[in-house]
């Protein structure tokens, strides 16, 4: 079912839960090429939550900065191609929530592990802005942080739970967001993490 958050934000729950599996397999795979990093932001920090990519451009963070790369800096090779299963469902559940013709370019896989979290920020190193995000929770539930567009804006809570799917476009494109640190357990099929896929279109 389909639940409006703002203007903009559309969260269709449970959406994949029947691919979850097949998602989840995908993620294996791209792992086995591209092994999941805790990147080092420019300020030094070790991010908790680790991270892979597929698709064309994959992000990234270094010393230098936020970055999206057609290489992944770790290994030296190129992403994975974006799975045709992972292309369908971004492009059609955009479609579902108003936004025709979404095509995404990057897909950015984050593996949260108990205590890994997100602190407050605003997705905006992608070049039109115009263009939704599309984000697909798999594995243990998240509380998701929801702002506004100042970061000392009051923020509501969400949970996010396997197989969610939450599209993010117009005015909710830039909202600030984070996720508060995750509570440790096991998921049947994915174990002791949160999985979440974001599609975005980067160039
Ligand atoms: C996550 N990931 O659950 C979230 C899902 C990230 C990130 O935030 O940057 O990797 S994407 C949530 C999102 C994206 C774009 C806009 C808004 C939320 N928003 O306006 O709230 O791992
Ligand atoms: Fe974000």
């Amino acid at each position: 079912w389909q639940e409006p958050l703002a203007d903009g934000a559309v969260i269709l729950r449970r959406r994949a839960r029947e691919q979850a599996d097949a998602l989840l397999a995908a993620i294996h795979d791209i792992a086995a090429k591209n092994p999941f990093a805790h990147r080092i932001t420019p300020g030094g920090h070790r991010m908790s939550v680790a991270m892979t990519n597929c698709g064309d451009f994959g992000w990234s963070t270094d010393s230098r900065g936020y970055q999206y790369t057609e290489q992944d800096s770790n290994s030296g090779h190129h992403w994975p191609p974006m799975p045709a299963l992972f292309r369908e469902l971004a492009q059609q559940t955009a479609h579902e929530a108003g936004f025709a013709g979404f095509n995404p370019d990057a897909c950015l896989i984050n593996r949260y592990e108990p205590g890994a979290k997100l602190t407050l920020h605003q997705d905006k190193d992608e070049k039109d802005l115009r263009q939704p995000i599309v984000s697909v929770s798999l594995g243990l539930p998240a509380v998701f942080q929801f702002g506004g567009f100042e970061r000392g804006d009051a923020t509501q809570r969400v949970l996010l739970e396997h197989g969610d799917i939450v599209v993010w476009g117009g005015p909710s494109r830039l909202r600030y967001h984070g996720i508060l640190p995750l509570k440790p357990g096991i998921h049947p099929q994915a174990g002791a993490f949160r999985f979440n896929l974001t599609f975005r279109r980067a160039f």
